[in-house]
């Protein structure tokens, strides 16, 4: 049998060295510089440890096809414990509260509840976009920057009843930074032998009072919440969490961080890399600007108004095609078993690198190209399955996905509806910032009210 294919490791340092030598800014980049250079599947050793990445469509369906491969917790995941726990993300799938919590907000994420998320989604949109109405054609918009608050401000509001008012602040709420540098520093970690943390004093301390930051505030969330009257209480998720059938108070603390930080980072880099792709693309803008002028006019958007807003969810799948805003997932089989014709043993992890996945030629032509017809109804029968996965797969895919489309569905629908906007750089050029997601850095424009316009 033969290796799979991959840089020689050195005695001691595995590849480190090679990692090093290799000009990628981010994972992102080299994993797809390795790809060109060994193929759809390649391993490194790493501290003694050999990984495995994997995107060519035959293998990932290979695996994905077959129930004896499931998610891992992989060595980052598994350091965001420290902070996630057992919350729905980070839970191995045989421990007891991922089942439980998955049965108990499934519901919550069904056709019939995406109704209920709908004002909430609204009213933080218009405080965004009422903003910059009010701030006029001069203001500078950093979007990466509105959309995390304007993301972070709706998963609160709907999921918890909380208000975090991040546009009626100068900063962005303290639980972004604690969060950011806590999922950089998760990665850092994974990737350090212990005797070199230990010495680290400074970034243990930091991630020490950034684990703190969050936790106190998933706490007060929750004493706020057990202090109003019943009657008081809004029907959302932390509701059913604390229902009789709910959870144990521990892991609640855990869904609480867990829906903070997945339902918003990935929704606001996927926010930013459209908006990125519409200026980069005007033919495509003026199509979808008609689409939204045909369907809303002026009027504010309604919920029924979503279904007829197709074209928009090609653009937004097209976008997660390019820019899968959550990268990577890593699976494992529960046996040895053969992959690709190489050998994986029971304790491996693979891990399905999406930027890749998604550009194989063998699946799709051109692969760079931003072409949002590739999502029209008539032709999505010609995308194979697996071959698109920004929302993971299997059991242990994203709870989130119809609530992270609808938000996204409107948010755009609305800004394509009231403004023109204008890069302030107008020969910006895509730079993309990876913490364990990515989203596009510095992209800053100018937001002219249509209706204002001569
Ligand atoms: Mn989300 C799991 C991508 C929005 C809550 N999400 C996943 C996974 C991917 C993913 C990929 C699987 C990861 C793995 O296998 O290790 N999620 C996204 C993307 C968006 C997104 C690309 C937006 C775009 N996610 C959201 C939103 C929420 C959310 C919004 C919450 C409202 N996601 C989750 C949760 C899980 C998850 C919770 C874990 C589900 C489970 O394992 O049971």
């Amino acid at each position: 049998m033969s290796e799979i294919p991959g840089p020689k490791p050195l005695p001691l340092l595995g590849n480190l060295a090679s990692v090093l030598s290799t000009s990628a800014q981010t994972n992102v980049d080299f994993a797809r510089e390795y790809h060109e250079r060994y193929g759809p599947i390649f391993a490194m050793t790493l501290g003694g440890q050999r990984m495995i990445f994997a995107s060519g469509h035959a293998l990932v369906a290979e695996m994905c096809a077959d129930p004896r491969w499931s998610k891992s917790v992989h060595a980052t995941l598994a350091e965001v414990r420290a902070f996630a726990g057992d919350g729905l993300f980070t839970a191995h799938t045989g421990e007891p509260n991922w089942a439980a919590a998955h049965r108990l907000l499934m519901p919550a994420f069904g056709p019939m509840a995406m109704r209920d998320w709908f004002p909430g989604m609204l009213d933080i949109a218009e405080q965004m976009f009422t903003r910059w109405a009010r701030f006029g054609p001069d203001a500078v918009i950093d979007v990466g920057d509105d959309m995390t608050r304007l993301t972070l401000d709706t998963i609160a509001l709907t999921a918890f009843g909380l208000r975090l008012n991040s546009f009626y602040s100068e900063t962005m709420h303290p639980f972004v930074g604690a969060m950011t540098r806590s999922l950089v520093e998760a990665g850092a970690r994974s990737e350090r032998l212990p005797a070199v943390q230990s010495l680290m004093l400074g970034a243990n301390r930091r991630y020490r009072a950034d684990i703190d930051t969050m936790r106190g505030i998933t706490e007060r969330i929750v004493a706020d919440r057990i202090a109003q009257p019943a009657e008081d209480r809004p029907d959302d998720l932390l509701e059913r969490m604390l229902g009789t059938d709910g959870l144990p108070a521990g892991n609640i603390q855990y869904q609480l961080a867990t829906f903070l930080i997945a339902g918003h980072e990935t929704t606001s880099g996927l926010l930013t890399f459209v908006t990125h792709e519409l200026l980069a693309h005007p033919a495509l803008l003026a199509r979808a600007r008609q689409t939204v002028d045909r369907v809303l006019g002026d009027r504010t958007p309604a919920f029924e108004d979503l279904a007829d807003l197709g074209y928009l969810g090609q653009i937004l799948r097209e976008t997660l095609r390019l820019h899968p805003t959550a990268p990577a997932f890593a699976l494992t089989p529960d046996q040895n078993l053969t992959l690709g014709g190489y050998e994986v043993s029971a304790d491996e992890d693979v891990l399905v690198m999406l930027p890749t996945l998604h550009r194989d030629p063998a699946v799709w032509a051109d692969p760079d190209t931003f072409d949002p017809d590739r999502f029209a109804p008539e032709r999505m029968a010609e995308i194979p399955e697996y071959a698109w996965m920004p929302f993971g797969h299997g059991a242990r895919a994203c709870i989130g996905r119809p609530f992270a489309l609808q938000e996204a569905t409107l948010v755009l629908a609305m800004m394509l509806q009231r403004f023109d906007l204008e890069r302030c750089d107008p020969d910006y050029e895509l730079v993309i910032q990876e913490t364990l997601t990515i989203k596009p850095k510095d992209l800053r424009v100018r937001a002219v009210a249509r209706t204002s316009r001569p």
